[in-house]
């Protein structure tokens, strides 16, 4: 199976995008974090984009803070999916690192999530990988049934809790 990258624009993204590296391992997903800065290492992020795809990797998800370019600009140099988590990091609260993100120019595309959605980013990269996985997408299909037995307990729980009618 093709790995994920997991870059993290700082070492103090690390507990934000942590929930997306536990994600992978519940879904036996390989993968390999990275700290790069678009603005600290920008040589570094260049050539990581460069060559992620001969390394052997089949998504990369980039994790950024404040004016958050370092998906943008990994985007701008493979051919791979790029998933982009913004973090909140800021007196802004994410808001300026969700639109330096999201608000990608038409011809390189960033597939963002909520700020500090790393869960949701881990959950779309499977979703990727498994289109070739079948293993993977049985993992997947099991981890929706839980999700989905998980509410409708709640549900009953809620409702027995208030009296009401099954
Ligand atoms: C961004 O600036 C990083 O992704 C991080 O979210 C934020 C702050 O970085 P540090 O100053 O903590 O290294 O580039």
């Amino acid at each position: 199976m093709n790995k994920v990258a997991l870059v993290m624009g700082s070492a103090s993204d690390l507990p934000r995008v942590q929930p997306a590296a536990d994600k992978l391992d519940e879904l036996n997903i390989p993968y390999e974090m990275r700290v790069i800065s678009a603005h600290r290492t920008p040589i570094q992020a260049l050539e990581f984009a460069q060559t992620a795809q001969e390394r052997g990797f089949g998504v990369i998800i980039a994790a950024a803070g404040k004016a958050a370019h370092l998906a943008g600009i990994i985007a701008s140099s493979t051919l791979l999916p790029v998933i982009g988590i913004p973090i909140k990091a800021s007196a802004l609260e994410g808001i300026d690192a969700l639109l330096s993100t999201v608000q990608m120019p038409a011809g390189i595309p960033v597939a963002t999530v909520a700020i500090d959605g790393a869960v949701n980013a881990a959950i779309l990269a499977a979703q990727m990988l498994a289109l070739s996985d079948e293993g993977l997408k049985e993992r997947l299909v099991k981890m929706r049934k839980v999700q989905t037995e998980k509410v409708i307990e709640s549900d009953r729980n809620l409702r027995s809790d208030y009296g009401q009618q099954k």
